[in-house]
């Protein structure tokens, strides 16, 4: 082959190759990689939702924020039942035990989008960012893609093609959890994914004319927009988890042996330590007001929450050299 057919050649190839660019059908077609909320793949649930929602309709905040469903149905096993985000509403979910990097899909998110009726392969979905931390405190994102058209809006008529949309929620209909691996977030600072605590699904608002959310590529991401309802924007249905730590790691070591469990907590929690050193404990809200303080002077020792409402807290230990351990605690 001379070097203008090949040079020919291999453009065509490039061209053909970004046309056919296409990730997984959508669920109940050859190759999805959907998996149904009965799949005994999933050892365990989300255990805990803390939400902030987000508008009717991020372009007429007057409107006021989404109201269906509420965190409880976010938890426990997919049943169909959802919390709505709204336009750029955010869920955080944590878990009774860390997630960690196994074979393949390491957990997936249910949404309730629905077939069209007249294709299998289109459905109406609603979309969200998925991030995850291992600390509470630096999220990592999914890398996201989505291929579908932006030059026209999908709206509440239409439908998208999942074999354009990858490592974003809601990519499958209700019913079937979109699968993600940790191990495409392997190699990033400050991220242990062997020791997932949170995950967040962040809604992506879907507008091609402005307020725009945006794929790793920096392309927009075009889904149903607008949706001023009050089920408007990432219907959250559920988390399901494949590789969960069963047996409970302490979320904090170091060379003093500190760890502070069980995380989420009902009752107590426990912070202990190798060497019983004087430390003091504060515990604050997500705002950072002091709730409680409590000198810690043994191997164990136990600090009673069982009063405070369900939510975030932050336990802050401080020994006498100025040391400082911050560990973000779910409350149940
Ligand atoms: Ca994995
Ligand atoms: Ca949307
Ligand atoms: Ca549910």
């Amino acid at each position: 082959m001379n070097r203008i057919l090949f040079l020919l050649f291999t453009f065509h190839f490039l061209l053909s190759f970004e046309v056919k660019a296409q990730y997984p059908p959508q669920a109940g077609q050859s190759g999805s990689t959907a998996i149904s909320a009965s799949s005994a793949l999933f050892t365990g649930w989300a255990a805990h939702c803390s939400v902030q929602r987000g508008f009717l309709d991020i372009a007429q905040p007057s409107l006021g924020y989404a109201t269906a469903g509420d965190s409880a149905n976010a938890i426990g096993p997919a049943d169909g039942s959802i919390l709505s985000l709204g336009d750029s509403g955010v869920a955080e979910l944590a878990f009774s035990s860390p997630i960690y990097n196994g074979p393949g899909a390491d957990f997936a998110v249910f949404e309730n989008g629905f077939l069209d009726v007249s294709d299998p392969n289109l459905a109406y979905l609603e979309l969200g960012f998925v991030e995850v931390s291992s600390d509470g405190i630096n999220y990592f994102r999914f890398p996201a893609t989505s291929l579908t058209q932006d030059t026209s809006q999908i709206g509440n008529a239409n439908y998208l093609d999942a074999r354009n949309i990858n490592n974003l929620a809601g990519k499958y209909i209700g019913g079937y959890g979109t699968p993600f691996d940790l191990q495409e977030l392997s190699g990033i600072t400050g991220l242990d994914i062997n020791n997932i605590t949170y995950v967040r699904i962040i809604d992506v608002i879907g507008s091609i004319n402005g307020h725009a959310s945006y794929d790793s590529a920096g392309r927009k991401i075009n889904d149903p927009y607008p949706t001023p309802f009050p089920s408007c924007g990432f219907d959250l249905d559920a988390v399901g988890v494949i590789h969960q730590i069963t047996t409970g790691l302490p979320s904090v070591t170091n060379s003093a042996g500190i760890s502070i469990y069980p995380n989420p907590v009902t009752d107590k929690i426990i912070v202990s330590s190798n060497d019983a050193q004087n430390r003091i404990a504060v515990l604050t809200d997500i705002q950072g007001k002091i709730l409680l303080q409590q000198t810690l002077n043994e191997k164990i020792n136990e600090i009673p929450v069982g009063n405070f409402p369900a939510g975030i807290y932050y336990l802050i230990l401080k020994d006498t050299k100025g040391s400082k351990w911050v560990e973000k605690i779910t409350k149940l």
